[in-house]
């Protein structure tokens, strides 16, 4: 069985990431699964560890680029095969982990991004955040030359080639969005799968209306800049 780790990143999620420990647990057989604790000031690193969780607390926010990266950072060091992001929110349903890294270990991808929009599986953000998604999937994927339905999506997974390079670098801005320019910026093979989302129990999200508009704009700059060092990239023949 090829080893994976489980990268959950939470901020401020006790009443959640217990049970979101519990699911990936239960549905990813010998899964290591690590809560990287950005700053939360409640009790989520003690929920995470009850539950079964490796727990690290950041000294202070990183934001959720920098605590992605330190998942990965934990996965290149100890040799793990495959990782996994799952929110710590309880929006990702393990089972739908579960079928994303699924989908990755039967290859060839690289990377494996679950998706809301394949399928039509229901749409559960806010109609800003549906443009902004709309607007970041379209521009991937004319860059990447293959359709991107859910480009913000937190639930996605990677192999060996996906660790080290997100260990050696995560976006910090639009962080998921970004990752994905990346690894298309890397030569990865990427795709989505279709997975179902719950909405968000508590709290809001971290994407406000007022967002969207410099999300397309920065996605735009991302994507133009892919498409620019893609053809000036030296041919290796
Ligand atoms: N490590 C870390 N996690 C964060 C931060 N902000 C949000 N999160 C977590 O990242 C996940 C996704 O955040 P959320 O606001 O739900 O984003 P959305 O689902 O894309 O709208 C949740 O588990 C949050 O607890 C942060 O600053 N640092
Ligand atoms: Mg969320």
């Amino acid at each position: 069985m090829p080893r994976t780790l489980a990268i959950v990143r939470a901020l401020n999620e006790e009443r959640t990431v217990g049970d979101v420990v519990a699911d990936v647990r239960a549905h990813i057989p010998g899964c290591v699964v690590v809560v990287v604790d950005d700053g939360s000031t409640d009790a989520t690193a003690p929920r995470a560890r009850a539950a079964g969780a490796r727990v690290v607390s950041l000294p202070f926010n990183l934001g959720m680029g920098g605590a992605a990266q330190t998942g990965y950072r934990i996965a290149r060091d100890e040799g793990f095969d495959a990782a996994v992001q799952v929110d710590g929110d309880g929006q990702h349903p393990g089972s739908e982990a579960a079928r994303v890294l699924g989908a990755l270990l039967e290859g060839p991808h690289d990377l494996v991004v679950g998706s809301r929009f394949l399928e039509g599986r229901g749409d559960l953000s806010t109609p800003a955040r549906r443009w902004g998604i709309r607007i970041a999937s379209h521009l991937l994927s004319a860059v990447m030359g293959r359709r991107v339905t859910d480009a913000t999506s937190g639930l996605r997974a990677v192999g060996r080639r996906g660790i080290a390079l997100y260990a050696r670098s995560y976006p910090c801005d639009y962080v998921e969005v970004e990752a994905l320019i990346l690894a298309a910026r890397d030569g990865m093979r990427v795709a989505e799968v279709p997975v179902t989302m719950r909405a968000r129990e508590q709290g809001r999200s971290t994407i406000r209306p007022a967002h969207a508009l410099v999300y397309g704009a920065r996605v735009a700059v991302g994507a133009a800049s892919l498409a620019v060092t893609r053809r000036a990239a030296p041919d290796p023949g």
